[in-house]
């Protein structure tokens, strides 16, 4: 099997072609990514002599329909990801992931190749703390962010390339993910890597804001179960019960990192910042028969920080820029009172 992955340099594009490479010896990979500021060639180091790495764009048609026409599958990570930025400038967000996107599907519908698209649960916006349901496949979209209405909207594309020319395509969306790889400006790597420097963590609003943890190997090996066995036309939703809020996480990663649980900011909340996300993933476990390996998320937090304090070489050069960016927009603030919302507006 030939697999075009794009966004390979990326966190979890990165990670899945590691994976790959370990569990599929005989599977011929392509990446394509644009190397933007969040990928680098460095998250493919040690297989980057078993893959085809080609830099571009997903978004250049010429370029990505000569790529489809050789492969078998295409994986779509690809994306511009994170939610503070899509605040700052949500242009480069419609670009890629609703401009690339649509660039995919139409090579893979000339060329009759199968197509798995990656997308993440926040297209169905956020729930109260208090909500006994959790999102599942059929909960209507209800994005927050530009970033999340640009995946919303991809998504949208996959639905009816598949319903009006009969791409052979499927979705997930997977909660959030943690591990090695993932760009510092993300929740879990900044505090982590703000610890390595002497700097104090920086929790949005109260922290109590709730993300369902998942860790990027789990997140992975569920694609490859939706590669194989799923269904044509479905979305899966990937989670693996890992519900916590952000207070919390911070804690935790000071309590193993040997620094006092309260030694972190209060900063700037993020404007329209998602209260909760929980996902269902009873259809992607019973009908594929997916489960987690990771089930437990201090000691997979502890092999994340552990990776982050081994590969100082990997993360040292987007830092200085990270936490520029940051300190233009956030300042920090006092405890919001208790029993507040996580919220300020
Ligand atoms: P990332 O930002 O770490 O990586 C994105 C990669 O895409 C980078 O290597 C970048 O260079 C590349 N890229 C960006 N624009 C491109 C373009 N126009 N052409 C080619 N390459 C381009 O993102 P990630 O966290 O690895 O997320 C990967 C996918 O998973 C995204 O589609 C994201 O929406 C989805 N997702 C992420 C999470 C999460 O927790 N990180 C959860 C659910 C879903
Ligand atoms: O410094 C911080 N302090 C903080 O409290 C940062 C960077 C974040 N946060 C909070 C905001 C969120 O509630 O932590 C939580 C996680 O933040 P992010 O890492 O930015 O992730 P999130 O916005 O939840 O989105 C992630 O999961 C879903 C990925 O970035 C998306 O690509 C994915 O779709």
């Amino acid at each position: 099997m030939h697999i075009l992955v794009t966004g390979g340099a990326g966190f979890i594009g990165s990670n899945f072609v590691q994976h790959t490479v370990a569990t599929r010896p005989e599977a011929k990979i392509t990446v394509l990514d644009a190397l933007t500021y969040a990928g680098t060639k460095a998250s493919l180091d040690g297989v980057l002599d078993r893959i085809r790495f080609v830099e571009g764009d997903i978004a250049d048609a010429a370029l990505v329909d000569s790529l489809v026409a050789g492969v078998d599958v295409v994986v779509h990570f690809a994306a511009e990801s994170h939610n503070d930025n899509s605040l700052a400038n949500p242009w480069p967000f419609v670009q890629t992931n609703l401009v690339g996107t649509f660039t995919l599907l139409e090579a893979v519908r000339r060329h009759g190749v199968r197509y798995h698209h990656i997308s993440t649960d926040e297209v169905y916006g956020d729930l109260e703390l208090d909500d006994p349901q959790r999102f599942c496949e059929s909960t209507p979209y209800n994005p927050s962010s530009p970033y999340s209405s640009t995946k919303a909207g991809s998504d949208l594309l996959v639905r009816a390339w598949v319903r009006s020319f009969g791409v052979a395509a499927t979705i997930s969306n997977c909660s959030n993910n943690y591990g090695p790889r993932q760009h510092v400006e993300k929740f879990i790597p900044r505090q982590i890597t703000n610890i390595i420097d002497g700097v104090r963590p920086k929790l949005y609003g109260a922290g109590l804001n709730v993300r369902d943890w998942i860790h990027v190997d789990d997140h992975n090996s569920a694609v490859w179960a939706i590669i194989e066995r799923g269904r044509i036309g479905e979305t899966y939703l990937i989670g693996a019960d890992g519900e916590v809020d952000n207070l919390t996480v911070i804690r935790e990663i000071l309590d193993l990192m040997g620094q006092p649980v309260d030694a972190f900011d209060h900063v700037t909340d993020r404007a329209g910042h998602d209260l909760r996300y929980a996902i269902d993933s009873t259809r992607l476990r019973t009908e594929l028969g997916w489960e987690p390996q990771y089930r437990d998320f201090r000691s997979g937090l502890a092999a994340t920080i552990d990776w982050y304090r081994d590969n100082e070489s990997w993360w040292r050069p987007m830092k200085a820029a990270t936490e520029a960016a940051y300190a233009a927009t956030q300042q920090v603030v006092a405890a919001p009172v208790a029993g507040g919302s996580g919220e300020e507006h």
